[in-house]
């Protein structure tokens, strides 16, 4: 199949329906499968969880619970300019998130009340890390961080064991560095329901966050209600919406970066200029023919990949506003004169030098980012996932005086006497201590 094919703006529909039947859908093979793993996890507990860590992972940990020393240790050994830059990085996105912090506010609403909204941190945050091959250390940082600038207090990560026994030392030797000490060797449908349910040894959280496979994805959904979950992410997108001024080789490379993600990830460049996209797709041709990730760009460029040739730039930001991409940059003559085009996206790259992986790894925004066009209506993770607000109320006498009878004329009309009578009591009192006002 033809990689990035260009497709003219009035045939793009077919195209298009490829892009949106990514992901989604469980298998119910797999449905199964988690259903009988979270059962028993809930009643038997670490046992269940060893159990499955053996049938699943082929190991047994030396303990659940990964010892404070092994964190310590791995992060001693990890490359000292890999550590550099990793600390350089979560600075960058520590910064950025404590602009996100809400405050709790408070108003005198007249006759000494005061109402308000309390923001406060979630107390136990679950993180899961998928091991090996899959685990990114940008995403652990991307995960943990607003939960720490909320003011999270517990942070309890899971993650599968490798062949040693403990999950990949990466996965360890990050966790010291963001100062988390509760990580524990257990991964997989059986992490999310010992984190849902709790165990002797893992706590039950209040919300369970981060990237994993279907059968984390699906014990995520599964558990929903009696944890919070973060949203389940499907494969990465890219959008590129470039003009003339586009230089094809940046464009061509920002493909290639979130098309090598995954088989399913998606890799769109949209103009109203043929000419661009000829040379983008010559150029992404002859890169991919060299590129170490060859064989998973070869099926999500063939897929999921497009070069859509639109009449004008009206056109081009209707399709990037139908297709709701995770990512998209402009990037154009003006950038700053498309954004107001621009109703949905994740997370937006203006100018030529705001290529993606400045955002996957450094700049500072979160880059777990809504997928499959749900940029419609949801944001990227950010602090406000790890708090919730609560109202305060501080009635008195005097507002209730004026007030109650409204009130329990309410209740009346809803027919709920106790409700008039909550009110009517303290209006009896009141009036025995004022009986003239
Ligand atoms: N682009 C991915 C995140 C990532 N990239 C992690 C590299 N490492 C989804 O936003
Ligand atoms: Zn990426």
């Amino acid at each position: 199949m033809e990689l990035l094919p260009i497709v003219p703006y009035e045939q793009r529909a077919e195209r298009l329906a490829a892009l949106w039947a990514r992901g989604g859908t469980f298998d119910p093979e797999i449905e199964r499968a988690v259903q009988e793993i979270l059962q028993q996890v809930q009643q038997q507990g670490d046992a269940a969880l060893l159990a499955l860590t053996e049938r699943f992972d082929g190991v047994r940990p030396p303990s659940l619970r990964v010892p404070e020393a092994e964190l310590a240790a791995a992060y001693e050994a990890m490359d000292p300019e890999l550590k550099a830059i990793i600390a350089e990085a979560a600075d960058n996105i520590r910064r950025f998130h404590e602009h996100q912090r809400r405050t709790s506010w408070f108003v005198e609403d007249g006759d000494g009340v005061v109402l308000g909204q309390r923001i406060v941190p979630l107390e136990r945050v679950g993180l899961y890390v998928p091991g090996g091959r899959a685990f990114y250390p940008s995403s652990l940082l991307m995960n943990a961080i607003p939960a720490q600038v909320a003011g999270v207090p517990e942070l309890h990560l899971v993650s599968p064991p490798g062949p040693s026994g403990w999950p990949h030392p990466l996965v360890l030797a990050t966790a010291h560095f963001l100062g988390i000490r509760h990580v524990y060797a257990v991964g997989g449908a059986q992490a999310v329901a010992a984190l849902a349910f709790g165990t002797e040894t893992i706590p039950r959280v209040d919300k369970i966050v981060g990237p994993g496979n279907a059968y984390v994805a699906l014990a995520k959904k599964m558990v929903f209600g009696r944890v919070d979950i973060d949203a389940v992410a499907g494969p990465s997108e890219i959008v590129v919406l470039a003009d003339d001024t586009a230089d094809p080789e940046f464009v061509a490379a920002d493909l290639l970066s979130q098309a090598e993600h995954d088989e399913r990830a998606s890799a769109v460049l949209v103009t109203p200029h043929e000419l661009l996209a000829e040379a983008v797709r010559a150029r992404v041709q002859r890169m991919v023919a060299e590129a170490p990730r060859r064989a998973i760009l070869e099926v999500s460029l063939a897929r999921y990949g497009a070069c859509i040739v639109t009449p004008s730039m009206t056109e081009a930001y209707a399709v990037v506003n139908e297709l709701a991409p995770e990512h998209l940059e402009l990037i154009v003559r003006d950038p700053w004169a498309a954004l107001p085009h621009i109703r949905h996206a994740g997370a937006i790259f203006l100018g030529p030098f705001s290529t993606e992986p400045v955002g996957d790894y450094f700049a500072g925004p979160n880059h777990v980012l809504p997928t499959g066009g749900t940029a419609r209506y949801a944001s990227a993770l950010s602090v406000d996932d790890f708090v919730r607000s609560q109202s305060i109320i501080a009635y008195t006498a005097e507002r209730l005086r004026r007030t109650g009878p409204r009130i329990m004329r309410f209740a009346e009309a809803e027919a709920l006497p106790a409700h008039a009578q909550a009110v009517a009591v303290r209006l009896a009192r009141l009036a025995e201590q004022a009986p003239d006002s």
